[in-house]
Parts: C-alpha cells; sequence; structure tokens
C-alpha cells in the first residue's frame, strides 16, 4: 500500500468505478473497476451546490474524538477521516447502514454492542458480502472503505476518493454512519472482515441543511402517500403496510390516527390528496378501491373498480370540475370519479403510454385549471402529458425512472425516485408539454422516497422504505421529513 499503483481493469466503456486513496501520505490510485448497482445516469441533473457532509466520530462514552467530511467531486466523493486514542495500527472504516450510534445487536458477534444500532455495513448493491475498497458494489458493501492507518501517538488520518458510494442517489450515505473498528481489516471476511470492536462512530449529515422529520406510531407504518390541508394546517399520510391514515400538526408534529386502516379497500393506502372540501381521497393499491374520508375522518364512500385481474390503483388528483382522476400501474387505464361514480375514463391500449411488466403510470397531478394532467411512468421513466379535453396523449420527456410521486408547483414538477433516493427538479413549458430535468437532490438522505407534498415554502417527503415491506430491517421510527423547498 506504500506504492503507487495504476490498475486498469475495464473492459467496458460503461466502467466507471474508480477509487483513489491516499493513507499516511501513500497513494494508490485505481481505476476501471466496473460498476455494480446499475445506477441510473444522472442526465441533465446538476448535482445540488456545496453537497458536503460531516460525521463527528464519537467513542462508545460519547466524547467526539475524530471527524470526517465528505465532498463529491465529480463522479467520485473524497472522505477524509481524522481520529485519536486508537491503538498503533490499522483500523477497519466502514459506512454501516443506518444513522444511529446507539448501542445495538452487532450482527458479526450477534450481542449488543457499543454503536449496534448503527447495524451492519451499507450495502447498496445488494452484494450481502464483505469485500475489499476495489471490489465493485455488487461483489461486496458499498460501506467497505480502505483502513485508517493510526500512528505511534494514536492518532490516524486517512485520505481518499472513491465512487463506491456517493452524496446522492442509490448509493447514498447521507443520514447512515461512518464506523472505525478496533483492528484490521482483511478485507474478505463476511459480514465485517474480522475487524473487531465499535470503536467510533458518526451520523453522516448535510453540511448547512435544515431538516424537520415527522415520526410516525408503529414498526409498520410504511408511509407512502402525503398530502396537505392548508386550510387546517394538517398533514395526511397513509400506510402501505396496513391503510392507517395519520393526520399530523404541521406545525407541531402532533400525529393522531386520523382512519384506522384495514377496513374493505382500506388493508392499505397508496396515493392520497384533499379536495376542495377538505375530504381525503385514497387511492387503495391491489385492492382495486377508492376510498373517501370526511375532513373529521369518517368514511364516505368506498369505490370499488371492476374486479378485473390486479389492480392497482396508485395514485389520484381532483381537478376544479369535481372530478378525481386515478391512476393504475397494472391495468392500462385511467379511471375517473363524477358524482361518486368510478368510471374507465381513458383506455391506454394503442396510446404511446405502452404499458409492460412492474409499476406503470404511478404519480398524477394536474393543471391549475385542471386542462392537463401529468402522470409518471415508473419502469420507463417516462413523463406524460394528458388533456382532459382531447384525451391526446403527449410525451413530455423520460429520464424519470422510478418516478413515484409528483409535485406539481407552479411550472416545476418535483418527483419523488424511490428507489433512487432523490426528488428531481423538472421545469416545464408553459403547455406542460415539454420538460428539462433541473435538479437532483438528495435532500438529507432519504430511505425510498415514495411522494411529496407543498406545505407553505417547504415541501414535506415521506420516507417509505417501502423497499423494506417484503423483508429486511426498515429503520424506525417511520417518518416524514421536511425540507425547504429547492
Ligand atoms: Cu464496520
Amino acid at each position: 500500500m506504500m506504492n503507487t499503483a495504476k490498475i486498469n481493469a475495464s473492459r467496458m466503456s460503461t466502467a466507471r468505478k474508480t477509487l483513489a486513496l491516499g493513507l499516511s501520505g501513500a497513494a494508490l490510485l485505481l481505476s476501471g473497476l466496473v460498476l455494480a448497482g446499475g445506477t441510473e445516469p444522472v442526465g441533465m441533473g446538476q448535482m445540488p451546490a456545496n453537497l458536503k457532509a460531516t460525521a463527528a466520530l464519537r467513542d462508545p462514552a460519547g466524547q467526539v474524538r475524530g471527524e470526517a467530511s465528505f465532498e463529491q467531486v465529480g463522479m467520485g466523493m473524497r472522505v477524509t477521516v481524522t481520529a485519536s486514542g486508537l491503538t498503533p495500527g490499522m483500523h477497519g472504516l466502514h459506512v454501516h447502514d443506518l444513522g444511529r450510534c446507539t448501542p445495538g445487536v452487532d450482527p458479526a458477534v450477534n450481542k449488543v454492542v457499543p454503536f449496534g444500532g448503527a447495524g451492519g455495513h451499507f450495502d447498496p448493491g445488494g452484494s450481502k458480502n464483505h469485500d475489499s475498497p476495489m471490489a465493485g458494489n455488487k461483489y461486496g458493501h458499498g460501506g467497505d472503505l480502505p483502513m485508517l492507518n493510526v500512528g505511534a501517538d494514536g492518532t490516524g488520518t486517512a485520505t481518499f476518493t472513491t465512487d463506491k458510494v456517493s452524496l446522492t442517489g442509490k448509493d447514498g450515505v447521507l443520514n447512515r454512519s461512518l464506523m472505525i473498528h478496533a483492528d484490521m481489516d482483511d478485507y474478505k471476511s463476511d459480514p465485517s472482515g474480522k475487524s473487531g470492536a465499535r470503536e467510533r462512530c458518526g451520523v453522516i449529515v448535510r453540511d448547512n441543511f435544515t431538516v424537520r422529520d415527522y415520526p410516525l406510531p408503529g414498526t409498520q407504518s410504511f408511509p407512502e402517500g402525503v398530502a396537505y390541508d392548508a386550510r387546517k394546517g394538517v398533514i395526511y399520510t397513509g400506510s402501505a403496510a396496513n391503510g392507517n391514515i395519520y393526520a399530523i400538526n404541521a406545525n407541531t408534529g402532533a400525529t393522531s390516527l386520523f382512519s384506522e386502516g384495514g377496513a374493505v379497500g382500506r388493508s392499505t393506502a397508496l396515493g392520497l390528496k384533499v379536495d376542495a372540501q377538505g375530504r381525503v381521497w385514497v387511492a387503495g393499491g391491489a385492492t382495486g378501491a377508492i376510498s373517501i374520508l370526511s375532513p373529521d375522518g369518517a368514511p364516505v364512500a368506498t369505490l370499488m373498480t371492476p374486479p378485473s385481474p390486479n389492480p392497482y390503483l396508485n395514485d389520484l388528483i381532483p381537478t376544479p370540475d369535481g372530478s378525481v382522476y386515478i391512476t393504475d400501474s397494472t391495468r392500462p387505464m385511467i379511471w375517473r370519479v363524477r358524482d361518486m361514480k368510478v368510471e374507465p375514463w381513458l383506455n391506454l391500449g394503442g396510446t404511446p403510454i405502452k404499458y409492460g411488466p412492474g409499476i406503470n403510470l404511478n404519480g398524477i397531478v394536474a393543471s391549475p385549471d385542471g386542462r392537463f394532467l401529468l402522470s409518471v411512468q415508473l419502469n420507463t421513466g417516462e413523463l406524460w402529458r394528458i388533456d382532459t379535453q382531447s384525451r391526446a396523449i403527449r410525451k413530455v420527456m423520460g429520464g424519470l425512472k422510478n418516478g413515484d410521486g409528483l409535485l406539481l408547483d407552479g411550472q416545476t414538477l418535483y418527483v419523488a425516485r424511490n428507489a433512487d433516493g432523490v426528488v428531481s427538479k423538472v421545469g416545464l413549458s408553459a403547455d406542460y408539454g415539454s420538460g428539462t430535468l433541473m435538479m437532483e437532490e438528495p435532500l438529507a438522505g432519504l430511505r425510498f422516497p415514495t411522494t411529496l407534498a407543498k406545505v407553505g415554502a417547504d415541501v414535506v417527503v415521506t420516507q417509505g422504505q417501502l423497499d423494506k415491506l417484503q423483508g429486511g430491517t426498515p429503520e424506525t421510527p417511520f417518518k416524514l421529513t421536511r425540507f425547504k423547498i429547492f
């Protein structure tokens, strides 16, 4: 490790893995490692300015004895770590999955240990394997970083640039933890390279960025939809796992159960919207139902779409004429409710919107006059404009894969891109017919953001964690997170 090497293992023009590291003055540069995880192209989106983060590294007694800084530099992330009070020699250094430096179970030893709350190594490629910092994320944890070399005085410094992890996107480390272990990392033994006890831990927090969380009760909240009623100052969110709808006071954060899930059509709650009368509309996913609740939470109606196979009512939008339009992610149909009756409004067969496997049309919004609907197709990343008068369909743009919920604010469209962990900002033309990707915001380390709503000059985003719905351990409490609009 004390010499300089350059290895080019690339056989693919698309390879972009690079890792450059300097440990105690030595430098090692590697390039051409094949990217593991299938990262989405960044496209024309810009990184937010000054995307930097810091972690204060504490010992198990809670004293700060080190720090780390993170800065996005081109396609890589520069990491600088210093820590003191450690034994001389090499120490394992990793990004752990969860943003918690509390005691908890360490899977490597299966008992409660200091900093066990940080969970295992961050594994965005789903490798389920510990490996070296040079391995692609498909083969080893993205969080497996170069070791910290501690000198005779007990102080260690490491500086390196890596693109195994990032500050944005699915490899994003914001709101996860940086960990220094007691022993050296063998770069191979699962799950943690036999690197021993957890000696320093810090949560990786974005610099100069204000966040407000609204924690939700229970361990199964999986919030999917969000809507804001400005007249009441109430944020509504619903559980994809059990259909509970919560009402959150946007000022105080006080949360109450607005409507308990479980009734017919309400075993799940996906897209949510508030209409002009303050009623809450809920898309019922695979139940094929649309539920309407009064402003005090009482059931008004449950409307069933026809019992054809595999319904998936995902999102809905009221328009000024009293209609409500509903997307179906599996059946190529846009449904409409008028006078409390649901009807098949637009059959998408033979139109430019081609349904394929997976989730198709998802989030839906409308222009303020109700003339145009905009809906994103999650599996293709296409954004569509649908004219409610002529029913003509026009492709606005592509490049929005994993696009889930939408927020339309004037001519700006915000797209929550769940598996990418970002919110994309799109500028739209006056007729909503074309769009440009302006920015991809990681905000503060969103966990599978499904949708967002505007609250005053802020946005509130669900951290749905729906990737953990069928297995895995979600971070609790579940939460919505509020940020200044960008
Ligand atoms: Cu570790």
